[in-house]
């Protein structure tokens, strides 16, 4: 069982996570977690805070000479806005005169936050609600990614839509149609993306999107968007459908809408599966050689809970940031009277930002039920296992019915 904790307020000293379950052996470089990270720094229409910003983790425990120990990793990755908040933001004893934020954001946790946690200041709701912990979540998950290369499984992603823009012809079908060239990996969707300022890979629609984030920031306006992630390489078999927590499509789900400003997750097809006819939707059963295949993957890789085989495809909405600098109504708390929403600083679009921690967060859920099925305490334990299982999978089926 693999588990991670993160801490730490987006203006604190800094983010810790501590990350425990993987087995010992596994060779994590420094540089590949802060490759992850300066990722999740990207994309055109962030705020001010990532010019700050130069997230590297330093690794505190786990790891000697680059490889784990099996004991507990843990990670921080410095604030550099730190020094400009000390005096707002310690945890001693108050010095000075703090002014207190009582104008709620509608869309953030701010009102939610002071009515749940009894405060009277939205600023300790604001601190650990912002999206800033997800950098310690892309440190935890890069761990998760390493291990899963181990097995020839690879994660990447692209953004489909930022603000209702489209690109003519979406790669999703592509997915779905099961029409990848056989040494295609989900990392290439990554390597190919991150090229473009907003992620796609349609130099239109990255015109199109660029201009409509402009007039965005013109108006004082935020915007949302779409995503894909794709894991390949994933065997078949991680998850079940005996229970609601051992159903792989389940877990995902969980791990993805966790992601700040997410609100809606779908798996393959997804919601367009609803409207379509059965015949339209499953995905063929066929002979490719030797071996059972599917003519398409609208699943998404998953059947009742349970990995196929095939590609893993995930697709995710984010909502428009919440802060906006031509703020919506809200009532100030102080006054309970009706006023604009209060501006902070924040990103305009963050949905470039938001598939990378979606990669991380997908990366996380896989590890957690491949670590489940295959076990081990050192990484050469778990290869064994994960051989032994893959020797026998193909053959199974047909073993057990020409009995
Ligand atoms: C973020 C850090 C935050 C925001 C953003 C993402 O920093 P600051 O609040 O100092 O500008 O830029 O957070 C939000 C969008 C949010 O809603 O809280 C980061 O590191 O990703």
């Amino acid at each position: 069982m693999i588990r991670f904790l993160t801490a730490g307020e987006s203006h604190g000293k800094a983010l810790t996570t501590i990350i425990e379950g993987f087995p010992s052996n596994l060779k994590i470089e420094n540089e590949y977690i802060n490759f992850h990270l300066k990722r999740r720094q990207m994309g055109y229409g962030r705020g001010l805070r990532m010019k700050i910003e130069t997230d590297t983790a330093e690794i505190l425990s786990g790891i000697r000479f680059q490889k784990t120990l099996g004991s507990p990793i843990s990670l921080l990755i410095k604030n550099r806005d730190w020094e400009n908040w000390v005096e707002k933001m310690t945890s001693d004893k108050q010095t000075s005169k703090i002014e207190k934020i009582t104008i709620p954001r509608p869309g953030h946790a701010d009102l939610v936050g002071v009515s749940k946690y009894n405060f009277n200041d939205i600023r300790n709701s604001i601190e650990r609600s912002s999206a800033r912990e997800t950098a310690a979540r892309v440190a935890a998950g890069s761990i998760a990614r390493k291990y899963l290369e181990v097995f020839g499984i690879s994660i990447g992603s692209f953004v489909e839509s930022i603000g209702g823009v489209y690109p003519k012809e979406n790669f999703a079908d592509k997915l779905f149609n099961n029409n990848l060239p056989n040494n295609f990996k989900g990392w290439n969707l990554s390597e190919q993306s991150d090229k473009s300022e907003v992620k796609v890979f349609d130099k239109e629609q990255e015109t199109k999107i660029i201009n409509k984030i402009k007039l965005a920031k013109k108006r004082g306006d935020t915007l949302g968007g779409t995503f894909f992630i794709v894991a390949t390489g994933v065997p078949l078999g991680l998850g079940s459908f005996v229970h609601y927590d051992t159903k792989l499509d389940a877990e995902i789900a969980h791990s993805i809408m966790s992601i700040n400003a997410v609100k809606a997750v779908s798996i393959g097809t997804g919601f367009d599966a609803a409207e379509k006819f059965g015949s339209e939707s499953h995905d063929e059963i066929i002979k490719r050689g030797d071996t059972i295949s599917r003519k398409t993957n609208r699943a998404g890789g998953i059947e009742g809970g349970t990995s196929t085989g095939l590609p893993i495809i995930v697709r995710a909405a984010m909502k428009p940031i919440a802060t906006l600098m031509s703020p919506i109504e809200t009532i100030d708390l102080k006054t309970m009277k009706s006023i604009e929403a209060r501006r902070e600083r924040s990103d305009f679009v963050a949905v470039p930002a938001c598939a990378v921690i979606g990669e991380s967060m997908l990366a996380w859920s896989l590890a957690k039920f491949f670590v489940q099925k295959f076990g081990g305490d050192s990484i050469e334990e778990t290869l064994d296992n994960y051989k032994t299982y893959l020797k026998k999978l193909p053959g199974r089926v047909k073993k057990n019915f020409s009995k």
